[in-house]
């Protein structure tokens, strides 16, 4: 169907909001270029081909030392909204080729004619750079179930990547996920994989998931403390502020840090909001609210907010020309186009960063324009929640909390996304959500009232704190004495976007967790066999409306 479309450009469906629910096709309705397309489609081929010459020297001790970090990097520049600068992304196509051949040179003594190695491994620059989308894309698999099964792979080490960076900002980091995502990019490669081997390919992605999404919590934790219930102001004070968004903590404390007596306010934006109920966070009385919703609506947001805004990662939509000369990258994310260039603050050679450029231009600035003024709570990340374990497990006992959905995720621009806020606004009052990601900004400020002193919206998080939620429903079995996770009161109604979440549902699946409702709508870059096999063994299904979803998961479930 898509190799007959004579005017397309590229070809991505990695995210939920994938053009006609099949596939961007000549440009990305997140606003990616062809060009910028089809650059993240070498980049990732080329890390293909690095990889399999990384694991080769693995086996003779002469691994490129640095592959976990780099690689983590540049899988995390090709997700969803997080960078559109086609110079960045050439420079990481030139490194990627530079390194892959400094460890294939110290292992292989073939001239690249005559050697074995997939093309991946052997293409030039010149040559990688001559290849369209439809050669080195995802489209170069024929077989739609091969294709269906690497991608998904794909996408879940992509996942991976963004969740071991954060962790690795921290100085945590673990050589097998390393290890694993060599492999996994490794198989893609390979032709003689059975589909059987695919598959399990994909539930050792969610173990690693798993293990990646621990490592990044205690990472958190050990670093700024376990997360306390908190209240968040949503108004504006009087000074001129810097708005902070995406999920990196370790940025957020240099900015605080070098922020402290400036006389300027800082405030959160989107993912960055559990970082108020951090203990390391609340010494900063300059660190005062959060300001806005979900990433979706930063234009509007953004606009308003008169100061500079920092983006340290994902969800980075292109700026308007009002305010992108307020903007400002970090990390991986970045912005270019023809008439706009965001700034970008690089990381230094110590790893720290200077943020005065945003410091100063904050000076300059007008205080927020106020767009509401409400609070919402967060902070019920594991600790807090297992801290009252006993008053959670007497409430279920008792009949006060009959079930927990989780509806964890991300939120997106789609009209039908109305669909979960009106879904916790039906739930019964002996309900618990339990949430992580940007998906709670549909219903966190609804006033939905409490259960024995709990809200009855748990909020453990960014998305990079599903984990709190793996913890939370293991201890409940353990004190229940249960062995099978889907015996507990938990139903599962989560709302996925970008390949992040395609990671935490594989983790899930790797839990056994059965009978996931998942949407808005199904990923395009599952086939209908791929699909079946979910469907069949995991028992996945789409959301369909709200009073036949509360029938099947509150009152039958
Ligand atoms: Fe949201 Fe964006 Fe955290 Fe995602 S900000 S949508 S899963 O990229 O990262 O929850
Ligand atoms: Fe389209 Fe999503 Fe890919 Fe962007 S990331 S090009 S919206 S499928």
């Amino acid at each position: 169907m898509f190799q007959s479309d004579a005017k397309k450009k590229m070809f991505c469906n990695q995210c939920e909001e994938t053009a006609a629910g099949t596939g961007c096709l000549i440009g990305g309705v997140c606003g990616k270029d062809d060009n910028v397309a089809v650059l993240q489609d070498r980049l990732i081929h080329a890390l293909k081909g690095y990889a399999f010459c990384n694991q080769k020297g693995r086996e003779k001790g002469k691994n490129d030392a640095l592959f976990g970090p780099f690689v983590m990097e540049a899988l995390f520049s090709t997700l969803t909204n997080v960078n559109f600068d086609a110079d960045y992304l050439t420079h990481m196509i030139t490194e990627t080729i530079k390194r892959r051949d400094s460890v294939r040179s110290s292992v292989c003594s073939h001239p690249p004619s005559e050697c074995p190695a997939p093309k991946a491994a052997l293409l030039s620059f010149d040559e990688l750079m001559a290849k369209d989308f439809g050669e080195i894309g995802v489209l170069q698999t024929e077989n739609e179930d091969v294709r269906s099964l690497r991608e998904t792979l794909i996408y879940g080490v992509k996942g991976i990547a963004a969740y071991g960076y954060h962790a690795k900002s921290l100085n945590f980091e673990d050589e097998d996920v390393y290890i694993f995502i060599e492999k996994a990019l490794v198989s893609t490669l390979d032709d003689s994989l059975s589909v059987n081997q695919m598959v399990g390919l994909l539930l050792e992605c969610g173990q690693v998931g798993v293990k990646i999404l621990a490592l990044l919590d205690e990472a958190h934790t050990k670093t700024y403390g376990f997360p306390v219930p908190t209240s968040v102001p949503t108004g504006v004070k009087s000074r001129p502020g810097i708005l902070i968004s995406g999920h990196d903590l370790k940025d957020l404390e240099f900015l605080l840090e070098q922020t402290k007596g400036t006389g300027i306010d800082v405030y959160t934006h989107g993912e960055m909001l559990p970082a108020h109920a951090y203990p390391a966070f609340k010494k900063y009385d300059h660190l005062v609210g959060n300001y806005g919703n979900a990433w979706w609506q930063q234009k509007e947001e953004f606009a308003n907010f008169n100061g500079p805004i920092l983006m340290t990662t994902n969800c980075l939509v292109p700026p308007s020309e009002s305010y992108a000369d307020r903007l400002f990258t970090t990390n991986m994310t970045g912005f270019k186009n023809k008439s706009i260039q965001v700034r970008h603050i690089p990381t230094k050679a110590d790893g720290t960063k200077d943020f005065s450029p945003i410091i100063e231009a904050a000076k300059r600035c007008s205080p927020p324009k106020e767009i509401e003024n409400k609070t919402i709570v967060t902070g019920f990340s594991r600790n807090a929640v297992l801290s009252a374990a006993d008053q959670v497990i007497e409430a279920i006992k008792s009949g006060g909390i009959k079930k927990f959905v989780v509806m964890a995720g991300c939120d997106g621009r789609h009209k039908e996304r109305s669909y979960y806020t009106e879904f916790a606004a039906a739930l019964p009052k002996d309900t618990m959500i339990l949430t992580a990601g940007c998906a709670k900004y549909r219903y966190n400020k609804l006033d939905l009232g409490e259960i024995g002193g709990f809200p009855r919206v748990l909020d453990a998080g960014q998305c990079n704190d599903c984990y709190s939620l793996v913890v939370i429903a293991l201890e409940l079995a353990k004190a229940f004495g249960i062995e099978d996770i889907n015996d507990l009161p938990i139903v599962y109604n989560i709302s996925w976007y970008e390949q992040k979440a395609v990671l935490v549902l594989l983790a899930l699946l790797h839990l056994n967790v059965k009978n996931i409702v998942l949407g808005p709508v199904l990923p395009a870059f599952l086939s209908p066999t791929v699909l079946d096999v979910l469907v069949k063994t995991f028992g996945i299904s789409k959301n369909t409306d709200v009073e036949a979803d509360m029938k099947r998961l509150i009152t039958l479930g």
